[in-house]
């Protein structure tokens, strides 16, 4: 590859004049900006263990009333972006927030798009768009761009969660802005019942879901797991025993930006994800797991966190040999596909 003149081989007075005039060589920075072969990945493998951050986010809640915080949340940051960044990878951002009871994050809206992944606790509920969401292990809430949110406690004992949002990606675009707006009337809750039935959705004529963007906004882990153990018994042979979390009415990824799934990792299961294009995020939900990122290993129990560069092959294994591990993957899947950018090299 032809070596190209660096910006110290021009005389100092034309890169002068250059810059007076808001003006900039591409050559010195051409491979920089277009490396050969595979992109510059500033997202490292990072693992955060949530032994490690429980206490820390507890002790927020002792430091930091909810009024003074509005979300107590402490970030997941990827020291290759720079901590200060809030970025896991180039487009998702990941928080454990921390909510306890009798406590009351206020209504807002905003333009990034935010899932919930429950961790621990139970009692607390999240109003997305007038629909009541109770919080419990396990389960995903979309608040998707645009709705209303907010988030009460009416349990005794902390709860955690896992907030992913796009909005590296939104800020990066210059659409990231926020509103504040008053309590909610809550107007439905359990909706997600009405698809709890593969194939079956309401009458598209006289329900309102069918002409919502977002028509389940709550997918009880519950049902999740029942899918994911019902898949490996009933399809022994199938390679991944992983299910995407979809909108219902379209069959299509439940948010536009970043891509959910669950996976199941058999007793004693390892499983090759190929390289892709796409970073990507894995929470345990149950059990344990190991995860190696092109020779760099984490060992995961269960509430641990780890972050994976797009372009790298990822094993999973589960560590148990007697039990199933479950693991919550987010990715940025979709983001690539209509970006045009998706690859899958091996
Ligand atoms: O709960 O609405 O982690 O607005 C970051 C921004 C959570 C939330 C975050 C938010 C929220």
């Amino acid at each position: 590859m032809q070596e190209l003149g660096r910006l110290e081989d021009l005389p100092a007075d034309y890169r002068e004049a250059l810059t007076a005039q808001n003006l900039v060589p591409l050559w010195p920075s051409l491979r920089a900006v277009l490396p050969p072969g595979k992109p510059a990945l500033r997202t490292r493998p990072t693992f955060w263990a949530y032994e490690g951050l429980r206490p820390l986010l507890l002790k927020a809640g002792e430091l930091t009333p909810i009024e003074k915080a509005e979300r107590r949340v402490l970030v997941l940051a990827n020291p290759g972006h720079g901590l200060e960044k809030m970025q896991a990878s180039s487009s998702i951002y990941l928080g454990m927030q921390l909510l306890l009871p009798g406590e009351w994050a206020p209504a807002h809206k905003h333009t990034p798009n935010a899932v919930r992944m429950i961790v621990e606790g139970s009692g607390a509920y999240t109003t997305v768009d007038g629909e009541k969401c109770p919080m419990s292990r396990g389960d995903l809430i979309l608040t998707p761009t645009g709705l209303w949110h907010e988030h009460g406690h009416d349990g005794d004992e902390p709860v955690v969660w896992l907030d992913v949002l796009d909005l590296p990606l939104v800020y990066y675009t210059e659409t990231s802005y926020h509103n504040d707006g008053k309590a909610q009337d809550v107007t439905s809750t359990m909706a997600e019942r009405s698809y709890a039935r593969g194939g079956l959705i309401p009458s598209p004529v006289f329900s309102r879901s069918s002409e919502r963007s977002y028509p389940m906004l709550r997918y009880p882990w519950a049902e999740a797991r029942a899918a994911l153990l019902n898949l490996a018994e009933t399809q022994p042979k199938i390679e991944a025993v992983q299910v995407a979390y979809v909108n219902p009415e379209t069959g299509s990824d439940c948010q536009n930006i970043l891509g959910f799934s669950a996976l199941m990792l058999r007793p004693g299961e390892t499983l090759r994800l190929p390289a892709r294009s796409p970073a990507m995020v894995f929470h345990m939900i149950e059990g344990a797991a190991g995860v190696d990122i092109d020779g760099t290993a984490f060992n995961l129990a269960t509430a641990d966190t780890c972050c994976a560069p797009g372009y790298t092959p990822v094993t999973l294994s589960n560590r148990s040999g007697s039990e199933p591990a479950f693991i919550f993957i987010a990715d940025e899947t979709p983001l690539h596909k209509k970006l045009g950018v998706y690859e899958v090299r091996s």
